[in-house]
């Protein structure tokens, strides 16, 4: 990574967040798309995956499906979260699978040299887009909260503390969390997602925003003006893997039901 990426203030986030909860490192796998981030698992000491562009979150899921017990965190770019890995979002948020998605966004695609991204802003000078960028912006909170994600929030690269609490936050989370983080490439972005132009933009939710609030929190994320940062939402509700034993247990319970209606013939029927 280049020296003062983003990057690396998630690292030393989730590194902090893990260790603060006592999660140990053999049980806990980091599972990573397409992207600088795909760097992700080959720094962390944990078990890794360094999957194909735009596929971490169904990789991800079937780590956390086969099992249970690991802590499973999927990391990825805008480009590789919403241009080809779009499909995969609103999948993982509606099963709320159990696991935490680190959304790095930098607005621009970095590993390869500074293309526009689906966040790019409107008006950016990239090599693809000499004569400005004419699309709008994705907005990825607002996408989130549609889908179902049971937990919703936004954190900047900039406030490494606030950024280590939310993700200690959403990795505490029983259900799907996903954690936006706004994070400058300092490489390839000089003129918008700035450290200098974010300092001035972000702010904090403000501190009566009630996070069980899901139409509150829509209002807060259509707000692009102001980024804001902290937990917009999160609820309880049941996951993929409590779906899938609830299955196990009807089938088995259907499988004894089945035997034991079959031998009750057998015994009835005359030899
Ligand atoms: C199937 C496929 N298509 C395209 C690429 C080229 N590619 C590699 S990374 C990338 C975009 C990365 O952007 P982003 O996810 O925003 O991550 P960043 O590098 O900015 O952190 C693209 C288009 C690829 N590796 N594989
Ligand atoms: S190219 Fe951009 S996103 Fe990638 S490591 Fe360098 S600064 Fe970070």
């Amino acid at each position: 990574w280049c020296p003062g990426c983003g990057y690396y203030s998630m690292t030393e986030g989730l590194v902090n967040a893990l260790t603060e909860l006592r999660i140990k490192t053999e049980d806990t796998v980091i599972v990573s798309g397409i992207g600088c981030a795909s760097r992700f698992p080959f720094f962390m000491d944990t078990y890794g995956f360094h999957t194909l562009h735009g596929r971490a979150l169904p990789v991800a899921t079937g780590v956390k499906v086969a099992n249970d017990k690991l802590t499973v965190v999927a990391v990825g770019g805008d480009g590789d979260g919403f241009a080809i890995g779009g499909g995969h979002i609103p999948h993982a948020a509606r099963r709320n699978v159990n696991i935490t998605y680190l959304l790095f966004d930098n607005g621009i695609y970095g590993l390869t040299k500074g293309q526009v991204s689906p966040t790019s802003a409107t008006g950016f000078i990239t090599p693809t887009s000499p004569f400005q960028n004419r699309d709008a912006p994705l907005n990825p909170l607002l996408m989130l909260l549609s889908y179902g994600a049971s937990w919703v929030g936004q954190a900047y690269a900039g406030w490494p503390h606030h950024l280590t609490q939310l993700i200690r936050q959403a990795l505490e989370h029983p259900g799907f969390s996903y954690l936006h983080v706004l994070s400058p490439c300092v490489t390839f972005d000089k003129t918008d997602r700035t450290y200098q132009n974010l300092d001035l933009a972000v702010r904090e939710l403000d501190a009566d925003h009630d996070s069980s609030d899901m139409a509150a929190a829509m209002r807060a994320a259509a707000d692009t003006s102001t980024p804001m940062l902290g937990l917009y939402y999160a609820e309880k509700r049941e996951t993929l893997g409590q779906a899938l034993d609830l299955i196990a247990a009807r089938a088995a319970g259907a499988q004894r039901i089945k035997r034991a209606t079959t031998r009750h013939r057998q015994r009835k029927t005359p030899a």
